[in-house]
C-alpha cells in the first residue's frame, strides 16, 4: 500500500488496498465539506465564480500521467468546495433539496454495488425490492393491482405515458412507426405543455387558471376542436403539482372527461405525488386512482436523492413491456434456469438501468410511512408560515395563494412602491428578481429561482422541501431579499 501518496505518477492505481485507502480519505473528505460545512448555515450556500476563473481554479485538464492521492484528494476537496450546497438550509432554488442520510448510505451501496437493475441475475435483490416499492407506492394510489418502473426522471415517465397510450389504442406503431397511426393529439395543461414535447410534437394546450390548473370544461371543448380538425385525442395529461406555481388540476373532473372520450388519462404528479402521504393534504390529488397512470418523483419532496423517480400504471395486462420490449437476446434469453418474469428490465426502453430503489426503500425504513408523511405536512406549516409572514411585510406581493409549497411572489423594491400605475413599472419590476438572484449567488447566502409566466414578469418561486429547514430559515428568506433588493432602483 501507498498511503497518502499513493502510487507513483503514471502508475495504474489498480491495488485494491491503496484504492479502499483513498476511498476512506476521500469519504472524510466528502463528510467534511458535503455534509458538515454544506449543511452549516454559517457557511456559504455556493462559492460563485465566473466560468473562465471557475476552470481556471479546477484545473480540468486531462494528463498523459496520473496524479498522486494527496493531489486527487485535493481534487476531491475543490469539487466539493466549488459545488453548489444542495443540501444547505438555504438552497431553495429547484424542486428537489436537503439530505436525508439513510437514503444517501443506499445511493453509496447502489454504487458500490455497481449494477444494472435489467435482470434478476445481475441484481436479484433490487428486482424484487423495486417490485415492493412499485407495489406499495400504487397502493398509496389506490390501485391494488397494475404495473410500473424506476425511470431516469419524470419527463421520462411522461413519455412512457405516452407511449403506453398511444400503443393501447394503435399496437402497429411498433413495427411500423408514425406512419401507421392517424395525427393524434394529447391535452394538458397550458401551463406545464412544454413537459409533454417529444419529438417535437406539441401536445395541445387548455388554458389554465391564474393558479395554474387546467379548467376542465376548456378540456372537453379542446377534445372537440382537435375532432373537428381531423385529429384523434388519445391522451390527457392531468398535473399534480406545476412546477412554476405547484398547482394541482381538478383530478375528478379531468377523469369524467377521460371516461366520457375514452381518453388515456395520465397525471403528471411527478412534483405534487408525495401529497399522498399526507392524511392532510391528499385530497388535493382527490380521484387519482381514476388515472391509467402516474410520474411521481421521490427525489423531490421526500428527499430520496437524485433520481428516483417511478412511473406507475393501473395497467395489469403487461402493456408496458409488450409496448416497450426488444426481447435482447444475450439479457432476456428464453431458457433461463429462474422465473424469467423477474427480468423487468425490457419494460423500459433503456439497456442499461441505474438502480433507484434502494435509496428510497432504506429511507422508508428507517422512518416507516408516518415519518415520510411528518416531512410533507413539517413543509406544508412552513410554506404556509411563510406567506403569513410575507404578509406583515411591506414590498413582498404574492403571484397567487399557494396550493401547495410553492411560494411565488415579486418583491416591490421601495423606490417602486405605489407606482404601479406607471408605464415602466412592469419593466423596472421585471428586472428586480434577477438582480437580487445575482447579488445572493455572488455572496453565497441562499439560492432561489424566478420566472417570468405567461404575461406575468420574473418573479421568485420559493420551494420548501427540506424538513430539516425552520421558521428562522423562512425569516432569514425574507430579510435577506429585503436586504439584498431595497436599493433598487436607487441603485441601477
Ligand atoms: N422537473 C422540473 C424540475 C425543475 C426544477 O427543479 O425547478
Amino acid at each position: 500500500m501507498n498511503g497518502v501518496n499513493g502510487p507513483q505518477n503514471g502508475q495504474p492505481h489498480l491495488d485494491h488496498a491503496d484504492g479502499q485507502y483513498f476511498l476512506t480519505e476521500a469519504y472524510k473528505v466528502i463528510l467534511e465539506e458535503v455534509l458538515c460545512k454544506g449543511t452549516d448555515v454559517k457557511e456559504k450556500v455556493c462559492d460563485w465564480h465566473d466560468p473562465e476563473e471557475l476552470s481556471a481554479l479546477l484545473d480540468l485538464e486531462l494528463r498523459e500521467g496520473g496524479e498522486s492521492h494527496h493531489q486527487l484528494l485535493q481534487r476531491v476537496r475543490d469539487v466539493a468546495k466549488y459545488s453548489v450546497k444542495t443540501n444547505h438550509p438555504r438552497f431553495f432554488n429547484q424542486l428537489f433539496a436537503g439530505v436525508d442520510y439513510h437514503s444517501l448510505a443506499g445511493r453509496f451501496l447502489t454504487e458500490a454495488l455497481n449494477t444494472s437493475q435489467y435482470t434478476y441475475e445481475v441484481a436479484p435483490v433490487f428486482v424484487l425490492m423495486e417490485n415492493v416499492m412499485l407495489t406499495k407506492l400504487r397502493s398509496m394510489v389506490g390501485w391494488p393491482q397494475g404495473d410500473g418502473i424506476f425511470c431516469p426522471g419524470g419527463s421520462v415517465s411522461n413519455m412512457y405515458a405516452m407511449n403506453v397510450a398511444r400503443y393501447r389504442a394503435y399496437p402497429q406503431v411498433k413495427v411500423q412507426g408514425l406512419w401507421a397511426v392517424p395525427r393524434l393529439a394529447a391535452f394538458t395543461s397550458q401551463e406545464v405543455k412544454y413537459y409533454l414535447c417529444f419529438g417535437g410534437e406539441i401536445p395541445h394546450g387548455v388554458p389554465a387558471y391564474s393558479l395554474g390548473c387546467m379548467i376542465p370544461e376548456d378540456l372537453d371543448e379542446k377534445i372537440e376542436l382537435a375532432r373537428s380538425q381531423g385529429a384523434v385525442p388519445f391522451l390527457v395529461s392531468a398535473t399534480s403539482g406545476t412546477t412554476i406555481q405547484g398547482a394541482f388540476d381538478p383530478l375528478d373532473r379531468i377523469a369524467d372527461i377521460c371516461d366520457k372520450n375514452k381518453l388515456w388519462m395520465h397525471v403528471d404528479a411527478a412534483w405534487g405525488g408525495s401529497v399522498l402521504f399526507s392524511k392532510k393534504h391528499k385530497h388535493l390529488m382527490k380521484g387519482i386512482e381514476r388515472a391509467d397512470s402516474l410520474a411521481w418523483n421521490p427525489h423531490k419532496m421526500l428527499l430520496a436523492g437524485l433520481q428516483c423517480c417511478v412511473f406507475l400504471l393501473k395497467d395489469n395486462t403487461d402493456l408496458l413491456k409488450q409496448c416497450h420490449c426488444a426481447n435482447a437476446t444475450y439479457l432476456f434469453q428464453q431458457d433461463k434456469f429462474y422465473d424469467m418474469r423477474m427480468d423487468t428490465g425490457d419494460k423500459s426502453v433503456q439497456c442499461g438501468r441505474k438502480v433507484d430503489c434502494l435509496k428510497l426503500w432504506l429511507m422508508w425504513k428507517a422512518v416507516g410511512t408516518e415519518g415520510l408523511a411528518e416531512r410533507v405536512d413539517k413543509v406544508f406549516k412552513l410554506a404556509r408560515y411563510l406567506v403569513r409572514e410575507m404578509s406583515k411585510r411591506e414590498g413582498f406581493q404574492l403571484v397567487n395563494e399557494p396550493q401547495f409549497v410553492n411560494v411565488c411572489f415579486w418583491y416591490i423594491p421601495p423606490s417602486l412602491r405605489g407606482k404601479e400605475g406607471n408605464n415602466d413599472y412592469q419593466e423596472k419590476l421585471s428586472k428586480v428578481a434577477p438582480v437580487i438572484k445575482e447579488r445572493m449567488m455572488r455572496k453565497g447566502s441562499m439560492m432561489v429561482g424566478y420566472q417570468p409566466l405567461r404575461e406575468k414578469v420574473n418573479f421568485f418561486r420559493m420551494v420548501i422541501i427540506s424538513p430539516h429547514i425552520s421558521q428562522e430559515d423562512m425569516d432569514f428568506f425574507l430579510d435577506e431579499i429585503e436586504r439584498l433588493g431595497k436599493d433598487l432602483y436607487n441603485a441601477l
